[in-house]
């Protein structure tokens, strides 16, 4: 039985991997952070009973910026596969936490290259880096592949830029089998509340459920290629099967801007917008309803809010994906109007709950973004 560790297991692409690989017939462990609140919820449909012997999912706690803490726990579990997708991954938190950002995602793959290295595993432990579109930041050409120049333009993409080029050198310097995946926005029903896409659909979610009036967004003219986390974790897991370590970048070769998410979105539950006004006064109004929603004609439901401009802004990302397809035979099944539907109808699901409750007279709780 082949075994896999995986940083960031409780993040979105770690709940969809650890999926993967289970089904795989993995064994799988994961490293999660301690946290005064359970933060387990994305893979607890994996739950398996701690006290059952022969378990396939075991989580050990620890954290990147912990090399002992790395140390033991791959000289404990003899990884045949290292993922190394835990992260701060919030760009625009990045910005008020640089050095912190650095630390976790720069150093912190350093650590588990590192540990790989003086634990003697190097021709047993394959390891995945998640690198990030991030890495092409100001354009200098589209569509972005592995041979496109990059040009980052937060603190995040900078600490993903050293991690991404001391997983080259470790490749080239010691013969590991380390490899980048250059992966593009992918989203899903258990994307992190505060990225974009996610932001959208539960908002339009509220909105169409009565709990919410009006959604703050920032640069609405951003391009984004999103596709399908479930999609990626299977190219993720390509990319250690070859024969030879190599970086791939996975993306749908489709972009689209921010406010056509929205519209998209909106599209779900019956309603049609008008954009109004330029920059930090565009907003955007309902001129259209259908459906078993019932939003006002004329309710505004976006406006800008500048809070949400980022210093530097990534503009435009599109990618080429054309190696992965040709040697890795990957490439995206989910079209970018299957996800939204998916993600609008997961999020209705769930403030169901809430509208019940708001109805039967209970106060439903604000949340801080
Ligand atoms: P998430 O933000 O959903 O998950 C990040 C994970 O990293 C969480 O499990 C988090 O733990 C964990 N983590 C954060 N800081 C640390 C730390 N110091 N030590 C150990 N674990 C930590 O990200 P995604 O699942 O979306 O992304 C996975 C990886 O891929 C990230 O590295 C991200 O930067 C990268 N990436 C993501 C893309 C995307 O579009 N999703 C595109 C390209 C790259 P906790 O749950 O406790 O917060
Ligand atoms: P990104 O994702 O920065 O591309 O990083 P995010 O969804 O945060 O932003 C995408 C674009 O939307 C614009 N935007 C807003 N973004 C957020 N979060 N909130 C808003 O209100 C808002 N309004 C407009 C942003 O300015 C940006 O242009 C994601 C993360 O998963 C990274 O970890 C990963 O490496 C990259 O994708 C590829």
């Amino acid at each position: 039985m082949k075994k896999a560790l995986i940083t960031g297991i409780t993040g979105q692409d770690g709940a969809y991997l650890t999926g993967l690989l289970l089904q795989k017939g993995y064994e799988v462990h994961g490293i999660k952070r301690r946290s005064s609140l359970f933060n387990t919820e994305r893979i607890d449909p994996f739950y398996e009973d701690p006290h059952v012997p022969h378990k396939h999912l075991i989580l050990h706690y620890g954290d990147l910026t912990d090399s002992t803490n790395l140390i033991r726990i791959i000289q404990e579990v003899q990884p045949d596969e290292i993922y190394n997708l835990g992260a701060m991954s919030h760009v625009q938190v990045s910005f008020e936490t640089p050095e912190y950002t650095a630390n976790a995602d720069g150093i912190g793959t350093l650590r588990i290259l590192e540990a790989v290295r003086l634990l003697g595993l190097i021709s047993k432990t394959k390891v995945y880096q998640a690198s990030t579109s991030e890495l092409y930041g100001l354009v200098q050409a589209v569509p972005q592949n592995e041979t496109t120049p990059f040009y980052p333009r937060s603190p995040y993409a900078i600490a993903k830029l050293y991690a991404y080029w001391i997983t080259v050198n470790y490749r080239e310097a010691y013969g590991m089998f380390a490899c980048n995946g250059i992966l593009f926005n992918h989203e899903s029903p258990l994307r992190g509340e505060t990225f974009v896409t996610r932001k959208i659909t539960r908002a339009v979610a509220k909105i169409a459920l009565g709990l919410q009036d009006t959604l703050y967004l920032g640069n609405l003219d951003a391009q984004r290629d999103w596709g399908h986390a479930k999609d990626y974790v299977e190219g993720m897991w390509r990319i250690l099967q070859q024969e030879q370590p190599e970086d791939f970048v996975l993306a749908t070769g489709i972009t689209t801007r921010i406010r056509d998410f929205v519209g998209m979105a909106f599209a779900e539950v019956g309603v049609e917008l008008s954009f109004e006004g330029k920059a930090e006064h565009e907003i955007a109004k309902v001129t259209a309803c259908k459906g078993k929603y019932k939003i006002p004609v004329g309710q505004i439901v976006v406006k800008v809010d500048p809070r949400y401009y980022r210093p530097t802004e990534v503009d435009l990302l599109i990618g080429d994906a054309s190696k992965a397809k040709e040697k890795l035979g990957w490439q995206p099944q989910y079209t970018l109007a299957a996800m939204v539907q998916e993600m609008v109808a997961s999020d209705i699901k769930l403030f169901e709950k809430d509208q019940l409750l708001k109805n039967s007279g209970f106060d439903i709780k604000n949340e801080f973004e």
